[in-house]
């Protein structure tokens, strides 16, 4: 799990009028930028060059760069994302791919994608089902990792009608541990895994971001952060409470390779 680079966007004035299910009250702009310098500085703090792109005013989501790619060091595959508000976001992170990355791939059709629903670990592929990543789309992404060795596993979160996206419940720390909300824990593809669960309550907590040496863990989570550190992880507390409110976490806020 070694990262080099991160692409980032920067909130706009309309980042309040985003896509929400929360119910935590309207995000303060002027924190969430903050929030968003701190979240560059801690990246570029782990040794990772960050490139921070400018905010988009017509895509009040676009902060949330992770669903528009999935990003490999020798490829980009550009996604189409399941919510219609955002489905032409993707687009706007086409010319910044091309200046980093040689080969493109899209998803295209009918298929939708979201990138907080893809999940790497190591060199398996967790494709998250979702109200936002169809079948179509799961399957388009599985032939192109394909081309490139990559296993894909088909996780079904439909299920779990709270749970936006794959990452919101599950994130591979290295080391063959899974960070995990316990609403997923049983599932037999996580078996084998070295498995932290987080308590339900504190389920937003299950997006930490391991970048590097380091764990980034939401700030307010005392229990997960107890359960990162005694594995012996070097947590890096941020505090991401403005995107919590939009449905967003650590892992939603970068495009990582
Ligand atoms: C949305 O509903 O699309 C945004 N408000 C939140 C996206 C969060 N992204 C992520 O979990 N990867």
């Amino acid at each position: 799990m070694n990262f080099t680079h991160a692409i980032t966007r920067k909130p706009g004035n309309s980042f309040p009028y985003g896509i929400t299910t929360a119910a935590l009250g309207k995000p303060d702009l002027e924190l969430a930028l903050t929030q968003h310098n701190q979240y560059c500085a801690d990246l570029v703090q782990l040794g990772v060059q960050v490139d921070v792109l400018p905010a988009l005013e017509l895509f009040p989501d676009s902060v949330f760069v992770e669903d528009v790619a999935i990003v490999e060091p020798d490829f980009a595959v550009l996604t189409s994302p399941g919510a219609i508000p955002r489905r032409d976001e993707a687009q706007e992170m086409l010319p910044v791919l091309e200046l980093h990355f040689k080969r493109i791939y899209q998803i295209e059709g009918n298929a939708t994608l979201d990138g907080g629903d893809i999940c790497k670990v190591d060199d398996v592929y967790y494709l998250g089902l979702s109200a936002r990543t169809n079948l179509e789309g799961v399957q388009q992404l599985a032939a192109i990792l394909n081309l490139f060795g990559y296993r894909s596993v088909l996780i079904d979160i439909r299920p779990l009608e709270s749970v936006l996206h794959l990452k919101s419940a599950v994130n591979y720390l290295g080391d063959h541990t899974m960070l995990l909300d316990p609403r997923l824990a049983k599932l037999d593809e996580f078996a084998d895994f070295n498995r932290l669960i987080v308590p339900l309550e504190e389920a937003y907590a299950a997006n930490c971001l391991r970048i590097n040496d380091g764990v980034l863990v939401p700030f307010g989570f005392p229990q997960t952060l107890e359960l990162v550190t005694n594995a012996g992880y070097d947590a890096m507390l941020l505090d991401v409470s403005e995107y919590r409110k939009m449905d967003g976490g650590l892992s939603c806020l970068s495009l990582r390779w």
